[in-house]
């Protein structure tokens, strides 16, 4: 999967960016060291969707960042991003994978060994796994802890995206599991400082891999 990078995966929220901030937002976050974009809204029509995947694709084509669109199959295709996130009550996996194509980056969301067991039969092209810790931003999750995130590295023959709940705090701990993709939402957005917000989150990847090399 050449174009999909380890470290910090961001995925957008409707709820915490102010609607004439988003791009400006997504763009901080980018120059702050983000290295995919997902688009995710929930409370959107097809046509706001729409126009917002066009512009984030612009800003990550601008950049060279891979862009993944979740849930949404039709708007991935209709403004070509790099791939889409899928999860386990969507379309099916190889459903997806021919609408898509064998170009596109193909993600699953994940929440216990079954799943991720049962991807390494699937043609994805990595898993998200979590909650790893309680948040606030998605209702309906379970917290796995690292334990888990662990093993689920150890299993699975994908790269595996940690999600949920991580934050500066704890992202050190996420590191340790040797998880090398991070994926947060409200730990870049809860407030106007979007790009200091992922150099911090950044810097904590970039130093902890570094380390590991020395
Ligand atoms: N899937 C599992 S937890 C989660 C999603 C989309 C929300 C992650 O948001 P945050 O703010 O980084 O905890
Ligand atoms: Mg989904």
């Amino acid at each position: 999967m050449s174009s999909f990078r380890y470290g910090l995966y961001v995925i957008t929220d409707e709820n915490l960016i102010p609607e004439d901030k988003f791009i400006e937002y997504v763009e901080e976050s980018i120059k702050g060291g983000a290295k995919v974009i997902q688009y995710r809204a929930k409370n959107k029509t097809s046509k706001e969707m729409y126009k917002e995947a066009v512009l984030i694709k612009n800003v990550c084509s601008k950049y060279n960042i891979p862009f993944i669109v979740n849930d949404r199959v039709d708007i991935a295709l209709a403004v070509n991003s790099d791939g889409v996130h899928i999860g386990q009550e969507d379309l099916d996996v190889e459903v997806v994978r021919r609408l898509i194509g064998f170009n596109k980056i193909l993600g699953l969301s994940t929440k216990n060994l079954e799943q991720v067991r049962w991807a390494n039969y699937l043609p994805v092209d990595y898993i998200g796994f979590g909650s790893i810790f309680p948040t606030n931003t998605k209702k309906d999750t379970v917290n796995v802890g690292l334990d888990l995130l662990k093993k689920a590295i150890n299993l699975s023959i994908h790269p595996v995206v940690a999600i949920g709940g991580i934050n500066e705090k704890n992202i050190e701990e996420v590191l340790k599991t040797g998880c090398k993709h991070i994926a947060v939402i409200s730990a870049v957005f809860k407030n106007k400082n979007v790009k200091e917000n992922t150099e911090n989150l950044s810097y904590i990847i970039e130093r902890y891999l570094q380390n590991l090399k020395s």
